[in-house]
């Protein structure tokens, strides 16, 4: 599929603004991309389709984890955590892509991991810092994304582990791994 044929199916499956954003990761992705050597066509179909079950029916969601054997802990962490899991089993079962970094990268992209590859880290940090995006550091991390991708990443990690200190939420154990694994860079 070309890239009109994913955005007009993930059109009715949001609401405009996040459709907006949508492109905005697109377009970001796809600039993050070219300037570190990723598959340009990768990146773009990831970008599309990584909110695609931002959406969809919690207990649909929960059904989805139960009936493919996906991370249980999923089920009992809230709604925000299903959406990327269950983005790429959209991916792969109704729009029939099976390169399993392309399906990661949609994944993995609210809670990162450890051992990200290139593609998974584009996608992450474009959902961050997309031009939609408008939050206490976010240029910051846009310049960061310019300098170094894996630098970018810790930075991204790190705000998102933050917030989520900061706000009192429960951290996913792979987002805690996921910082782990990039904390020990050099500065
Ligand atoms: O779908 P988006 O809004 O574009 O962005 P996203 O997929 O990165 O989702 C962000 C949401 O996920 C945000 O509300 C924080 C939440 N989140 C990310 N990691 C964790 C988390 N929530 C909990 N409880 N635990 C996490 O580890
Ligand atoms: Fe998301
Ligand atoms: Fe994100
Ligand atoms: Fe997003």
């Amino acid at each position: 599929m070309e890239r009109a044929d994913y955005l007009e199916a993930i059109k009715s499956r949001m609401p405009e603004k996040r459709y907006i954003h949508t492109m905005g990761v697109m377009e970001t992705a796809i600039h993050l991309a070219e300037k570190y050597g990723e598959n340009v066509k990768s990146a773009e179909t990831a970008a599309i389709l990584h909110d695609i079950a931002k959406y969809a029916d919690e207990n649909w969601m929960i059904q989805i984890v139960k009936d493919n054997d996906l991370d249980q802990r999923l089920i009992t962490w809230g709604p925000e955590l299903l959406h990327g899991p269950v983005g790429a089993w959209i991916a792969e079962n109704e729009f029939n892509i099976h390169d399993e970094d392309l399906l990661n990268s949609i994944r993995f992209h609210t809670t990162g991991r450890a051992g990200m590859s290139k593609l998974e880290k584009i996608l992450y940090i474009a959902d961050m810092i997309e031009p939609n995006r408008n939050f206490d550091g976010v240029e910051k991390l846009r310049s960061k994304a310019d300098e170094d991708l894996n630098k970018a990443m810790r930075a991204c990690i790190r705000h998102s582990i933050k917030y989520l200190v900061k706000t009192k939420q429960k951290i996913y154990p792979v987002s805690i791994e996921c910082y782990n694994d990039l904390i020990e860079l050099d500065e």
